[in-house]
């Protein structure tokens, strides 16, 4: 199979992007999906998946890529619930298997998902991105979420990983993490995975977990997919064909010292996903999301499609976040996934990888 472009789509009636607008984005061939209305833990029913399926089939795209089924934190904690917590997961793998997913995308991050400062930042050219600003992720880890959350309540818009049932309860969850650390939270992503394995073979789908946003600790919390080591030490350590990667290279790349380029040479055969996207560095060390031309920051997004290629890469990529653009705002656009910028990346990574074929002369 060769490389497949993917793009995210929230779903019917929660994405302001139709499959038929994405339909005339030349080049995208699998629509990455979820059922969003889900929480961690809960069983995703074989109607439930069909609906979305069929949807999506109705285009002509493929539905093979999931992201995200959601990892209960009672699974990354630990907690005697868990192993009951995990039977749901293989049955939710088991369901997903039946209607072609191959990969399932999902992340091990304690209590946050990605974390940003400003989801609307003006990037000097009147488009706005996602922005960190190092100072403010500190210690009040409420006004950050109390930040994110305002979009939430204003614009009736949920974010994956951001459930407003878990951030109403976020003392209780940084008291139930407090004995977690990173050891202790590889030692769950280990258990997680090796339960899961054989279903995973079974059913031909793939675990991706994705690199963790920003890759360093954050509020005190542990994270651990935040460079080359720890991709070596997951695959290495559940050493199983279905234990893949989702390589985020705007997540990697937040770190300068992260090569992604180099990830990818290394890990080929076990990346089953990329998300492509550019970061932007500043010498404070806040960063800013950029578009995905590699001059507009400094990802190397031409280095890493080269690689990918070198490797005859037979994975999915999809454009990551991109910025908002033109009549895209708050209320209008789920930030990082508007519709005209990611189509840029996908129009820009599909050039790229036209001329790595043709001067491969396999086209
Ligand atoms: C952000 C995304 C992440 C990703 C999850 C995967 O835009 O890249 O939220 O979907 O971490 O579980």
């Amino acid at each position: 199979m060769p490389m497949k472009m993917g793009w995210r789509w929230y779903g019917e009636g929660n994405d302001p992007i139709t499959l038929a607008d994405i339909k005339q984005i030349p080049g995208v061939e699998s629509i990455v999906w979820a059922l969003h209305h889900k929480l961690p833990g809960e069983i995703w029913e074989e109607s439930e998946i069909k609906e979305v399926v069929d949807q999506i089939h109705a285009y002509g795209f493929d539905a093979e890529i999931v992201e995200s089924v959601n990892v209960h934190d009672d699974i990354k904690i630990g907690l005697p619930t868990r192993d009951a917590l995990i039977e749901n997961y293989k049955q939710c793998i088991r369901n997903l298997g039946k209607f072609g997913v191959k990969v399932i995308c999902y992340n091990f991050m304690p209590v946050f998902d990605w974390t940003r400062t400003d989801l609307f930042h003006p990037v000097g050219d009147g488009s706005t991105a996602l922005f960190y600003e190092k100072d403010m992720i500190k210690d009040d880890y409420k006004a950050m979420a109390d930040y994110i959350m305002s979009f939430t309540e204003k614009y009736n818009m949920t974010f994956p990983g951001w459930e407003p049932e878990r951030m109403a309860k976020l003392d209780e969850l940084f008291k139930a993490y407090a004995p977690v650390t990173k050891d202790k939270l590889w030692e769950n992503l280990f258990y997680f995975l090796r339960a899961l394995m054989p279903v995973c073979e079974e059913n031909d789908i793939k675990m991706a977990i994705h690199m963790d946003d920003p890759p360093w600790d954050i509020f005190g919390l542990p994270r651990l997919m935040v460079d080359e080591a720890a991709c070596e030490k997951l695959l290495t350590t559940v050493d199983h064909p279905c234990n893949c990667l989702t390589l985020c290279t705007g997540s990697l790349s937040s770190n300068p010292a992260n090569n992604c380029a180099d990830i990818v040479r290394k890990h080929c055969d076990r990346i089953a996903f990329g998300h492509i996207r550019n970061i932007h560095h500043f010498p404070n060390g806040d960063f800013s999301e950029a578009a995905h031309r590699d001059c507009c920051g400094e990802t190397g997004i031409i280095e890493i499609l080269r690689a990918f290629h070198d490797c005859g890469f037979e994975g999915y990529i999809r454009p990551d976040h991109g910025r908002q653009l033109w009549e895209e705002g708050p209320g209008t656009c789920r930030p990082g996934y508007g519709k005209y910028d990611r189509a840029f990346g996908v129009q820009y990574m599909l050039g790229v990888w036209d001329l790595l074929e043709r001067l491969d002369g396999k086209s």
